[in-house]
């Protein structure tokens, strides 16, 4: 497919090596290294329902970006020969072109507190940044995206549904026991309470580039899910990807640890940007920022097994139980190590 698309943005598929990477669960991406590096990436149109919101939002960002802060590294697609963002193949999905950041390395998991400081800085930053700009110009490239209420709904919907129900009993429970985050949450979002910032939405350690030789951040990546938000999300999505040895697929539970100074680190990088415009409410609803984004993908990846797994790329079967057991030992643990996490 990469062959009849490189030609729509300027480009000759034989002038390239193309190599898949990436351990994204949504997009495909594709790396081209030639005279001059690209990425190339098929976006998932059954996740990203409108894909033009994605394009519609980043403009947007971009244009306010290139105003008020020139120096800032926003990433931005390369436009096709027709002047588009995105271009479509026969099939449907949209596919789009990156500049390849050079000199540049992502790593897939946090081994010291420096990158979990410098990380948690550069998403804060570009929240920071973003400040000011009209929040409600951007609409929500997928639709109440890390809404606990809504994922608690489609929870409960996806267990209506028992041809999977006996596998999965034990994690069922364990998920509803954890039900009073769903009640915070609605208290903390309720109106009034928090402002909507324009958030990443996707703080996992993969989508920070680190310089190659430095080992400071260039920038972030991974923007589709740029879009209003609670500074919730990208901080509990951090502590979810960062503060655990091990990842979402570790099917040893035992290896599952709360590391207090990577912990501590990823607080201090993201307080350096926004501690400043941080309000009251934010504040104190630090500690439950972790808690509640590992139960909602506790939830989405129960959700996922129960209705056959048909949104997270798996491979094997009991890929998605494995994922729900994994976040929810890791609720436990941050519930137990967090000051003030303990809520159920
Ligand atoms: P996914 O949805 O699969 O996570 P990403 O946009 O995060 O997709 O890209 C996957 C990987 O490709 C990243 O983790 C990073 O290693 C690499 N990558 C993506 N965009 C760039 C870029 N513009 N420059 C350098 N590397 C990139
Ligand atoms: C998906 O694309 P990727 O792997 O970065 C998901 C995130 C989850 C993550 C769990 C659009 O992100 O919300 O946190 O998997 N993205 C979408 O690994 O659903
Ligand atoms: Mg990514």
């Amino acid at each position: 497919m990469t062959d009849t698309i490189l030609p729509l943005f300027g480009l000759r598929p034989e002038d390239f090596m193309i190599e898949r990477i990436g351990s994204g669960h949504i997009h495909l991406t594709y790396k081209l290294e030639g005279q001059k590096n690209f990425i190339l990436q098929r976006v998932n149109k059954n996740v990203f329902r409108q894909p033009e919101l994605i394009a519609s939002n980043l403009r947007m960002a971009s244009d306010y970006l290139s105003r008020t802060c020139p120096d800032y590294n926003f990433l931005t697609c390369i436009r096709s020969v027709s002047g588009k963002e995105m271009e479509y193949d026969a099939e449907g999905f949209p596919w789009r072109l990156f500049p390849f950041i050079g000199n540049t390395i992502t790593i897939d998991s946090v081994s010291t507190k420096e990158q979990a400081f410098h990380a948690a800085s550069e998403f804060a930053r570009l929240t920071r940044k973003l400040e000011g700009i009209n929040v409600q110009g951007f609409r929500p490239t997928i639709p109440r995206f890390h809404d606990l209420t809504m994922r608690w709904e489609q929870f409960e919907d996806a267990c209506s549904n028992d041809t999977h129900m006996s596998e999965a009993r034990e994690l069922v429970d364990a998920c509803k026991r954890a039900y009073p985050l769903v009640d915070m949450y609605r208290t903390l979002t309720a109106p009034g309470m928090m402002p909507l910032r324009i958030v990443h939405n996707d703080t996992k350690i993969n989508n920070v580039l680190f310089d190659r030789v430095t080992g400071s951040t260039s920038g972030v990546i991974d923007l589709d899910t740029l879009m209003p938000g609670y500074i919730l999300y990208d901080l509990g999505d951090m502590v979810r990807t960062f503060v655990s040895p091990v990842s979402e697929e570790e099917r040893s539970l035992d290896k599952i640890s709360f590391r207090k100074e990577i912990y501590d680190a990823l607080l201090e990088g993201y307080l350096s940007e926004m501690g400043p415009v941080m309000t009251e409410v934010e504040r104190r609803a630090i500690p439950l920022a972790g808690p509640m984004m590992t139960y909602i993908m506790a939830l989405r990846f129960l959700a996922d097994f129960l209705r056959g797994n048909v949104y997270y790329h798996i491979s094997y079967p009991e890929q998605n139980l494995v994922r729900a057991s994994n976040q929810l030992r890791l609720l436990d643990v941050l519930s137990k190590n967090i000051k003030g996490a303990a809520v159920y």
